[in-house]
């Protein structure tokens, strides 16, 4: 009789060790499965919110970079200061973040904080503007646009239309609203004008920057026309500045178009994301948007995993990019023996 209650006990101590044992198997794997679905933490530095092409930027980096998709994105806006966004870069390391994306305001001044981050074993993805370092290793690859290329065709455009316009290279009277000085965008767009006027004999009258928003286009362009009477043709480096210099030509009393030969001022811009800059080139105010592409969080999100997959990315990705036109007769450009089409917008 005084085994039975002996034999009970130890059954069930049994009964309890298995349980627990189990028990804690269970919640073994269950941390192994939550180890396994870690959020990727990834600090992101966005340069400013000058743009409309900016804004739509940083909605494609946030919604690829999401909760859903498995991320813990901590996203810093630089307020256009290069120092705000090495203060930022600091933190992200400080933080331990598994990956740092960069949309550097200009070019130069990356060497010592991507040197931290390097050294801090955190790989750096670059996106739309491209840094200037001495070493290239200190970021892992970069995504974003040709900028000299969308210059060049832009420039091919405006060569085409005059040249079957019958307008003579000497009576191309051109001014230039230049982006952000010193970021990837102005450098080469303006670089890409520069080279064409050089080589078609244009007369490029002035260049200077209206900081790729609506109010310093607007400014730069009431400007240039209280300084020249005879511009013919507004190259905006955005959009943005495209909407602000087309009101200041319309204040001035003067009309935008392409019937330069009758008096009109032709503008023509880059982006092609702005509804209203799309509204407008619908209606011809603006002649040609050589587009640039802001949707790199898709991209972004595809690099962060090859990398976690432990491959290696292509250093330089480029997005593509078109023309697009309300002026039916340019159907096609050629920049370096390579045609591009011609969207025609109606
Ligand atoms: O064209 C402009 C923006 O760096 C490509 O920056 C970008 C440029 C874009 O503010 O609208």
């Amino acid at each position: 009789m005084g085994k039975k209650p002996h034999m009970v006990a130890i059954l069930l101590l049994l009964a309890i060790f298995t349980v627990a044992c189990r028990s804690s198997i269970v919640s073994e794997t269950t941390q192994e499965s939550t180890s396994e679905k870690k959020d990727v933490t990834v600090g992101f530095s966005q340069l400013g919110a000058e743009s409309d092409w900016r804004a739509a930027n940083t909605e494609s980096m946030l919604s690829a970079l999401s909760k859903e998709n498995g991320f813990n994105l901590i996203y810093k806006n630089g307020q256009q200061k290069q120092a705000n966004q090495v203060t930022a870069l600091r933190m992200f390391i400080q933080q331990e973040v598994d990956y740092i994306v960069l949309a550097p305001e200009t070019e130069t001044g990356w060497d010592f904080v991507l040197q931290e981050a390097k050294d801090a074993g955190i790989p750096v993805i670059i996106v739309d503007r491209r840094v200037d370092v001495a070493d290239r290793s200190l970021y892992t690859c970069w995504v974003g646009s040709d900028f000299e290329l969308e210059g060049q065709k832009m420039a091919a455009w405006i060569h085409e239309y005059t040249r079957s316009a019958g307008i003579a290279p000497e009576d191309v009277h051109i001014v230039n609203i230049q982006g952000t000085l010193g970021s990837s965008a102005q450098l080469g767009r303006t670089r890409g004008l520069s080279n064409a006027a050089r080589d078609y004999g244009w007369d490029l009258i002035a260049e200077e920057s209206g900081e790729f928003t609506e109010a310093r286009g607007r400014e730069v362009m009431a400007s240039f026309l209280h300084d020249y009477d005879n511009i013919n043709i507004v190259y905006c480096e955005n959009d943005n500045e495209a909407i602000g210099a087309i009101d200041a030509i319309e204040a001035a009393g003067k009309r935008v178009g392409s019937d330069i030969q009758n008096g009109e001022i032709m503008v023509v811009s880059f982006d092609g994301i702005n509804a209203q800059a799309l509204e407008y080139l619908r209606q011809g105010k603006i002649s040609c948007i050589a587009e640039c592409n802001p949707l790199h969080g898709p991209r972004v999100l595809e690099l962060i995993e090859t990398l976690e997959a432990g491959g290696t990315p292509e250093k330089y990705n480029y997005v593509p990019e078109t023309l697009f036109s309300s002026v039916p007769e340019i159907t096609s450009v050629t920049v370096d023996d390579v045609t591009y089409e011609v969207d025609i917008v109606s």
